[in-house]
């Protein structure tokens, strides 16, 4: 998929995407990505990107016609459709079902805002989607941006190898992660959990997924629909439960 990312400063998404599997996605040739500057689109020796608010107070508003062109330079950089998405945090919240819709369009424009936004006509006139990624405050939509393509990145087709999309899959399912370990057995910061050195796969997949089971209960109880569970599943958290009430989960790993 192309990715155009409209900026002030560009590079710092490109920067963002340029390791890990984001930067082989990109060597494979499976991710795009183009910045566009609104300064560069701007007139004069000054090249003003922003103003003073009409209606007064703090802060500076991003002009229409910078982002306007640079949006349209985008377009018309690549024949296929675009969806634009502007980052800010008056939109919807990204979810990993949001990032899956996104991952399945060709192409991408991302706007990033900087002062306290752009002038609203630009976003009415040129912005599909208005997106957050959560409830606190940055200087930028840049950061966003950056966690936008890392998202869509990944669920390319072949952007991951085999252990990546193993480790994928689970989270997908809506539960947390169980924990992991590796050498030594043996470490002054506790030890491996018996049955991960048992050899009994049947029993380890039963403990990772009990662990996932509670841990989400216990961290992010709004993930777990219980009542959607299978009855295997229901079993596992009761079981987690009752160790848990009992006092047996240790912390420290030494349970
Ligand atoms: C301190 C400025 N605030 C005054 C009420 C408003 C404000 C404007 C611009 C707060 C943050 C920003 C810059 N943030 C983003 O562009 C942004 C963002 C975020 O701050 N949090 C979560 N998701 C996003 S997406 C874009």
């Amino acid at each position: 998929m192309r990715v155009d990312v409209v900026s002030l400063f560009p590079e710092f998404v490109a920067q963002c995407a340029a390791f890990g599997v984001v930067g082989r996605a990109q060597e494979r040739g499976l991710l795009s990505l183009h910045g566009w500057n609104p300064r560069d689109y701007a007139p004069g020796n000054y090249r003003r990107v922003d103003d003073r608010p009409f209606g007064g107070g703090p802060g500076m508003v991003m002009l229409i016609d910078p982002l306007h062109d640079a949006i349209e330079a985008a377009r018309a950089a690549d024949p296929r459709e675009a969806k634009v998405v502007y980052l800010t945090p008056q939109g919807a919240r990204l979810t990993q079902a949001k990032v899956r819709e996104l991952a399945a369009h060709p192409r991408l424009i991302l706007l990033c805002g900087r002062y306290e936004g752009v002038d609203e006509r630009l976003i009415e006139a040129e912005v599909d989607e208005e997106l957050s990624i959560g409830d606190y405050v940055l200087s930028g939509g840049e950061l966003a941006a950056a966690v936008v393509v890392d998202a869509v990145a990944r669920l390319q087709e072949g952007a991951l190898n085999d252990a990546e999309s193993a480790a994928q899959d689970s989270f997908e399912h809506g539960l947390l992660d169980c924990p992991h370990y590796t050498r030594p057995v043996e470490h002054p910061l506790g030890h491996v959990p018996e049955v991960l050195l048992s050899g009994n796969h049947a029993e380890i997949a039963r403990w990772r997924r009990m662990e996932s089971l509670g841990r989400t209960w216990l961290r992010r109880p709004d993930l777990l629909d219980e009542q959607a569970l299978g009855k295997a599943d229901r079993a596992l958290l009761d079981a987690f439960r009752a160790r848990y009430l009992q006092g047996l989960d240790e912390p420290d790993g030494d349970a």
